[in-house]
């Protein structure tokens, strides 16, 4: 276990960290069982961040995918906050898979900004078109990511940023602790609980949310490339994972550990009420429109 005082330093052996200060907290665990920062508001100086990046010419790509409905739906409210609040000092590409590319929405973008579009096939049910993110992002990490961006963060697009979600976020491979659980028991995380499938776990450290995802191109070309492949068993032996990507997703993090790892602050719910260690919220759930989008 990692224990720390309230001010104390953590100590980090990566190279752009080892010249950062993260400072632990008193209310809320800081530090993982394996010596991975967990990040909160009030444990870093924003701006020593972001010159430390600069200097280290760290540049960012952002994964969406907003396919059928889910472009109108959500793509225009999310790109325009992203602009606002996501990696604002950084150089960013944005990847916007959709099977509908001329709906696309023309937002004017920052300096240094950039968006492209990569088409997809619609797959017809809707766990498909979630779990098949884990191959098209491979695939883009390998033919186009990999010579643009050192760092690559993948989202679900029915959110909004509403908060500094800045260059503290980056790291070797990051997950997200998902708001629902991580002041809950482990019992009553939501892995997959069938032996059957390849996503099967009994015991974990947290459990991740599949909204956020991040890392190096090499270590996110990684873990979607295991994701996909253990997806791609399921469905051969016909089980599907109770969370589907997301349930993979937590077993390769139990496997392979995050070196960075991002609290709540990172993908909040507003039907969560008041948390006295929350102190501000980044990126908040959009509004879930069932009724009109999950009509399949
Ligand atoms: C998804 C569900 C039902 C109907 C449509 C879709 C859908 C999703 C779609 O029509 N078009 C589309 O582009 N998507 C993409 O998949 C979009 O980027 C969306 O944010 C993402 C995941 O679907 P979402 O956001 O509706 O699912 P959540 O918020 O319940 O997501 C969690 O669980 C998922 C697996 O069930 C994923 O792991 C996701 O990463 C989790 O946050
Ligand atoms: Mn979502």
């Amino acid at each position: 276990r990692c224990h720390l005082a309230p001010g104390e330093k953590l100590k980090l052996g990566n190279s752009i960290d080892a010249s950062l200060d993260l400072w632990s907290r008193g209310d809320v665990q800081t530090c993982t069982d394996w010596g991975a920062p967990v990040i909160w508001d009030g444990m870093f100086d924003p701006d020593h961040y972001d010159q430390e990046h600069r200097r280290n010419h760290s540049s960012v790509s952002l994964t969406v995918f907003a396919v059928g409905r889910y472009l109108d739906a959500y793509l225009e409210a999310f790109l325009l906050s992203a602009e606002r609040h996501f990696m604002v000092a950084l150089p960013v590409t944005y990847y916007v898979f959709t099977d509908v590319p001329e709906r696309v929405p023309n937002i004017h973008l920052g300096p240094g900004r950039s968006l492209k579009v990569v088409r997809v096939q619609r797959h017809s049910r809707w766990q498909d078109i979630s779990m098949m993110r884990m191959r098209a992002i491979a695939d883009a990490i390998e033919s186009q990511i990999r010579r643009y961006s050192r760092y690559i963060f993948c989202f679900d697009v029915d959110q909004v940023f509403v908060g500094r979600f800045g260059s503290e976020a980056l790291g070797d491979s990051v997950a997200l602790l998902h708001a629902y659980y991580y002041h809950r028991p482990q019992s009553l995380y939501t892995y997959d609980r069938n032996p059957r499938s390849r996503a099967y776990m009994e015991t974990g450290d947290f459990y991740y949310h599949a909204a956020v995802f991040g890392g190096s191109w090499q270590n996110v070309k990684n873990m979607t490339e295991t994701c996909y492949q253990t997806i791609m068993e399921d469905k051969e032996n016909q089980v599907e994972a109770l969370w589907h990507d997301e349930s993979h997703l937590n077993k390769y993090l139990w496997l392979h550990k995050p070196s960075r790892v991002l609290s709540p602050e990172y993908c909040w719910s507003s039907d969560i009420g008041y948390r006295g260690d929350m102190h501000v919220t980044r990126l908040l759930w959009a509004k879930k429109k069932y009724d009109t989008l999950r009509i399949t």
